[in-house]
């Protein structure tokens, strides 16, 4: 069986475009794959956090993890600074990339530009990244689109390192849905929906009420030109409505074009509205269920033991090949 390795930060509300671009392979890749899924708190801490909320943010994803079907006893489920690998391999690779090629990251560079102090913990976090996969041999890495150049960096620096000191690391590959592997803001669909984003109608996040649903679909931002059209360079905001419904029912656009008697953007949305909230009702009731139970706190632990149990092995290997140690 193939193995699979993803993260999500627990920085925020779980939203449309996390779900839709990562979250949702997660589900379907665990009843043929060997599922390893990650908090990854130590990524939040790039930017500064508040304490408490990380805390509560790190409980809030697992629970949605297991809410969107996520099932612990098929799947690994639990918090990257439980198992101490992840920085451990994270400095070893540090020592084995460049500072030219994480200064040249798109998200580093979105991330710093205009800032005075850069922290350093900015411009590693692709490193870190790198290590979170190859600390479990990991073969298939589903995530967003926006995660290319980091999956692409992680391949370069596995290759790197077999080709200095030997086979060390397994080379993963990268997993992009085809419908939902961007998701754009709702009020400015050249931007990528967010968690960090000012605007709370920008985005849906899984947990929105009903009528918050409606209210942020409604006023989604589209076009004067009245028609529905799969267009995303001339029409990204209508576009983007019609790619979150196919990635939300799992229907081709041109399938969902066909079958319907919208009379304009309207219409598009109220369905678009009625679609989501029906897809997000099983997930709020199964999150409500597992938030504040103790099982929650259970999982995690063992989570982490099983992750480590694949873990250590892979850093024995890694110590062994660079003489680290006794
Ligand atoms: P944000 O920018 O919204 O704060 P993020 O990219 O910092 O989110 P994560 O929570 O770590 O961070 O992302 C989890 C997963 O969601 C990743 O695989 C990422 O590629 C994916 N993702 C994030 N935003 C989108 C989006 N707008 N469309 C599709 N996938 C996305
Ligand atoms: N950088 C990712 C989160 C992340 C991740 C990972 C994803 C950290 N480590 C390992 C896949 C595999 C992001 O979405 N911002």
């Amino acid at each position: 069986m193939k193995r699979v390795f993803s993260g999500v930060q627990p920085t925020g509300n779980i939203h449309l475009g996390n779900y839709l671009g990562a979250l949702k392979q997660f589900v379907e890749l665990q009843n043929d794959h060997e599922c390893i899924y990650c908090i990854v708190d130590e990524h939040a801490i790039t930017v500064p956090q508040d304490p408490k909320e990380l805390r509560k943010h790190i409980l809030d994803v697992a629970a949605l993890y297991i809410a969107i079907g996520i099932d612990p006893k098929k799947s690994i489920i639990f918090v990257q600074s439980q198992v101490s690998g992840h920085a451990e391999l994270g400095w070893v690779l540090c020592c084995n990339s460049y500072t030219g090629e994480l200064s040249r990251m798109t998200q580093f560079k979105a991330k710093s530009g205009g800032k005075e102090s850069v922290g350093t913990g900015l411009l590693t976090y692709p490193v870190l990244m790198a290590a979170d996969i190859l600390l479990y041999d990991t073969d298939v890495v589903p995530v967003g689109n926006d995660q290319k150049q980091h999956i692409e960096l992680t391949r370069d620096i596995a290759i790197r390192v077999n080709n200095k000191y030997g086979k060390t690391f397994v080379v993963p590959d990268g997993r992009f849905m085809k419908a939902g592997a961007r998701i754009m803001a709702l009020d400015d669909p050249e931007t990528k929906m967010s968690k960090s984003a000012e605007n709370i109608h920008s985005r849906i996040s899984l947990l929105d009420e009903d009528s918050k649903i409606k209210k942020s679909i409604m006023r989604a931002t589209t076009d004067s030109d009245g028609e529905i059209r799969f267009d995303p360079v001339n029409k990204p905001g209508v576009s983007n409505l019609l790619n979150i419904y196919s990635a939300l029912t799992g229907k081709s656009v041109d399938e969902i074009l066909a079958g319907q008697n919208w009379r304009g953007y309207g219409d598009l949305k109220k369905e678009l509205v009625a679609v989501t909230q029906e897809a997000l009702a099983p997930i709020k009731q199964n999150y409500e269920e597992i938030r504040e139970s103790e099982e929650l706190i259970r999982i995690l632990k063992d989570g982490a033991e099983r992750a480590n149990a694949i873990a250590e092995p892979v850093m024995k290997r890694v110590r062994d090949k660079f003489g680290l140690g006794l």
